[in-house]
């Protein structure tokens, strides 16, 4: 007779190498040893993290092997504004590992840190002692020491890495990176896949060093450590079918991220993937600290979409925010007295903070304007976590460096005289000011 503890017993004998099966709802992969290692073109597309790219490895014994290198590395923010920070390998975010479910992985951390250090494989189910956590599931990898890790990758999904040792400097610095999973068998192809990590820094405009203290205030806001005008554009053609990976491993901000002109499903989480019938239709995702989330969509209109955060300050550079409130203040005789001192004087804030980086305003060494780009109609108002999905008929090298040409009569533009009268509009002249 077949008793339910035989079966029990059966069943892990038949999982072998596996030891979590009966209780996930996850589907567990094959073992490394039974598919091969995944290998890019064949087994998966690989994901674009712009501009950092994917960590290299070879095959030895049957194990994809890496090498991460944890040390300070000269970064930028976007075109004037250089910092001092900490990334692997040479850039922040580090660069993205990218496996196949069932892989074995062998991954090597070499610490050219001033302190110890580790690597926590963030979502990846895994042995407690691989988990990178100092102290407690492992000694800190100390400075000029390399340490091993090794572990089978039983789920695929959107992962990430970063330091469990003084986290609160070391991922301020910038030590953090993007670790992707790809199921063995996907149910769906993407033609686009786009990985972006979210994360915060406190620059105190004219500096270099990232202040590891800072609680609030955040005032560089990227996405791959880079603040528009810096980021980089995401490019698809009109039809594709687009994956964007969120991660956010910001000290203590979540981020609504916004697009426009689409809406997307969200397909993913670190934990995996999102099944079909549990999607519905959104056109913000929020990325909670310590998380990351797939959205896919068809990218089916053509168009420069911004993709930003929806919180107003995380689309600001280096705002400054012990600012007196000024809106509809009447400045003139404030201003003129000031002159007496400063000639150029000039107050700003008072009919609202657009336009500020367009003016030109001369900005200290080593900072940006706070706002924006010149863009193809006017200066684009927006800074920080914020970049544009450019959809096209024609994708090709110029693509992410040009301007969507609109076709005629789909620009919003300045109402004309005959058409107010048309439709009975009578512009209202401004309310007299209190
Ligand atoms: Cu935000």
């Amino acid at each position: 007779m077949i008793t339910r503890r035989g079966m029990l017993q059966a069943g892990s004998a038949a999982a072998g190498t596996l030891a979590l099966t009966s209780t996930k709802t996850r589907a567990s992969s094959p073992p490394a040893s039974e598919a091969g290692p995944g290998l890019p073109g064949k087994d998966y597309a690989p994901v674009e993290t712009p501009p950092v790219g994917s960590l290299p490895w070879k095959l030895s014994g049957g194990a994809k092997v890496f090498h991460l290198v944890a040390e300070e590395v000269a970064h930028s923010f976007a075109p004037g504004l250089d910092a001092t920070c900490w990334g692997y390998n040479g850039s922040t975010p580090g660069p993205t590992i990218e496996c196949v479910e069932g892989d074995r992985v062998r991954i090597y951390v070499t610490n050219n840190l001033p302190e110890a250090t580790t690597v926590h494989w963030h979502g990846v189910i895994l042995e407690n002692g691989m988990d990178g956590v100092s102290g407690l599931t492992q000694k800190g990898i100390g400075p000029g020491e390399t340490f091993k890790y090794e572990f089978v990758l039983r789920y695929a999904g959107t992962f990430m890495y970063h330091p469990h040792f003084d986290e609160m400097t070391q991922m301020a610095l910038g030590l953090m990176g993007m670790f992707i999973v790809h199921p063995r068998r996907p149910t769906t192809r993407v033609d686009r896949d786009y990985a972006l990590m979210l994360s915060e820094w406190q620059l105190v405009p004219g500096t270099r060093k990232p202040n590891p203290a800072a609680m609030m205030d955040f005032n560089v806001l990227t996405m791959n450590s880079k603040a528009f005008p810096g980021t980089s554009p995401l490019v698809a053609r009109r039809g594709d079918r687009v994956r964007i990976r969120l991660g956010n491993l910001g000290a203590m901000d979540h981020h609504p991220i916004h697009l426009h002109g689409h809406s997307f499903e969200l397909s993913g989480t670190d934990g995996g993937p999102v099944p079909a019938s549990a999607r519905w239709p959104e056109t913000t995702v929020l990325v909670p600290v310590g998380s990351t989330r797939d959205i896919e969509f068809i990218a089916d209109n053509p168009g420069d979409w911004p993709f930003h955060c929806h919180m107003t300050h995380h689309v600001m550079n280096q705002m400054g925010h012990e600012l007196p409130n000024l809106i509809g203040v009447d400045v003139k005789g404030v201003d003129a007295r000031v002159r007496k001192l400063l000639p150029r004087y000039m107050t700003m804030g008072h009919e609202g903070m657009g336009g500020m980086g367009a003016m030109g305003m001369p900005v200290p060494n080593n900072s940006l304007p706070m706002v924006g780009a010149p863009g193809p109609f006017d200066y684009i108002d927006m800074g920080g976590m914020f970049t544009i999905l450019k959809v096209r008929d024609v994708v090709d090298e110029h693509t992410a460096s040009s301007w969507y040409s609109h076709p005629e009569g789909t620009v919003a533009t300045i109402a004309a005289q005959d058409e107010l009268a048309r439709d009975g509009i009578v512009p209202a002249a401004p309310k007299q000011r209190s």
